[in-house]
């Protein structure tokens, strides 16, 4: 495919000759919650409550996505390069079957793509819902908050808006070149023996850069079969995601229903701003959902990841084996749902 990679403006580099880092950060589990802890400031020696920069995403897949988001950091200094280029990873990805072109298609056997990014300066968004044939949504989603007086565009126009800006694109308007490149794509996620438990959801990744500033994107291609034009909860700004920075962020993955009814992410980024950890504000806004739907936990689906300004980070997930990735300049971990054995109602 020809595809031109789009340009951004980068910052500085940063120097990583004159950095020294702690050789043991360590990651403690306390009350529940998943603390940073460590990162020793190199004048003084003495420990942070958290290391920037610092990213944070959903499920497995989303380490690689974070490393590559650390190395575009580290080579650009910029959190919105970071968050394009790191969840490009997980959309390029063809054993994925649920985040870009390999995502489930829906009930008329088309993949209909959701994204959003955010970012923390000057309180900016973009986002993309049912795209089509776009490569990579998140580049469409930044390419309308960095080019248009609009957030969000859907559908047809969404697409129309993707191709104009140069965006990489496979042809859905010729079947037989279409289905061509259907059969090209599922051969190669049948060749994968990797293909299962990890490969679901959302991909919704947070970036807390160097000078504090916060950005983040998700992209999707949303339930399996949905009904064609249904948009869930990750393009809709507060819901699949939230960027405040003044405060932190949040993103989303799971059953979108259940987490765009509560504009969920805002939800636990004001959390935050009372004062609550990001595991502990992710936890909270689960009860919160848990008690208004007056259902357990068990059945909702909702998983979330946050971090904040002070460069804490967290989840909790009432799926038991939803699992999260946390980057910093010292280590990339993948960790466990802090609320697994937590009965939210
Ligand atoms: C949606 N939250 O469309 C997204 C996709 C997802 O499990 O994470 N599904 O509802």
């Amino acid at each position: 495919m020809d595809y031109v990679r789009p340009r951004y403006r980068t910052g500085s580099n940063m120097n990583m000759s004159r950095r020294k880092f702690v050789s043991h950060a360590t990651i403690g589990l306390l009350g529940g919650a998943a603390v940073s802890r460590g990162h020793a400031d190199d004048a003084t020696g003495k420990s942070e409550p958290g290391q920037k920069p610092l990213i944070v995403s959903t499920w497995p897949f989303g380490k690689p996505a974070n490393d590559r988001a650390l190395r575009i950091l580290q080579q650009t200094g910029s959190i919105l390069d970071a968050v394009e280029q790191g969840i490009w990873v997980t959309e390029s990805d063809a054993k994925n079957s649920s985040v870009g072109l390999s995502g489930t298609p829906n009930a008329a056997g088309v993949v209909q793509l959701d994204s959003c990014i955010m970012y923390g300066p000057g309180h900016k968004a973009g986002s993309v819902a049912a795209i089509e044939g776009i490569v990579h949504p998140i580049s469409a989603a930044r390419r309308v908050m960095e080019k248009t007086r609009n957030v969000m565009l859907a559908g047809e126009g969404a697409r129309m808006f993707a191709l104009e800006q140069g965006l990489e694109s496979v042809p859905v308007h010729s079947r037989r070149l279409y289905r061509e490149w259907e059969r090209r794509r599922m051969a190669e996620r049948k060749r994968s023996s990797k293909v299962g438990k990890q490969n679901h959801d959302t991909i919704s990744l947070l970036v807390l850069g160097a000078d504090g500033n916060l950005a983040g994107g998700c992209s999707t291609s949303g339930l399996g079969h949905k009904l064609p034009g249904r948009v869930g909860d990750s393009p809709i700004v507060g819901s699949g995601l939230y960027v405040d920075n003044e405060v932190g962020a949040a993103g989303a993955t799971g059953l979108g229903e259940n987490i765009m009814r509560y504009c969920a992410t805002f939800l636990i980024v004001e959390l935050m701003r009372q004062g609550l950890h990001p595991t502990e504000a992710c936890m909270a806004a689960i009860r919160r959902i848990a008690r208004a739907e007056n259902r357990s936990g068990d059945d909702l689906a909702i998983n979330f990841v946050a971090l904040d300004k002070q460069g804490r980070y967290g989840a909790a997930g009432t799926n038991k084996g939803f699992r999260y990735a946390v980057t910093t300049l010292s280590e990339s971990r993948v960790l466990p749902n802090p609320a697994a054995s937590v009965a939210f109602r």
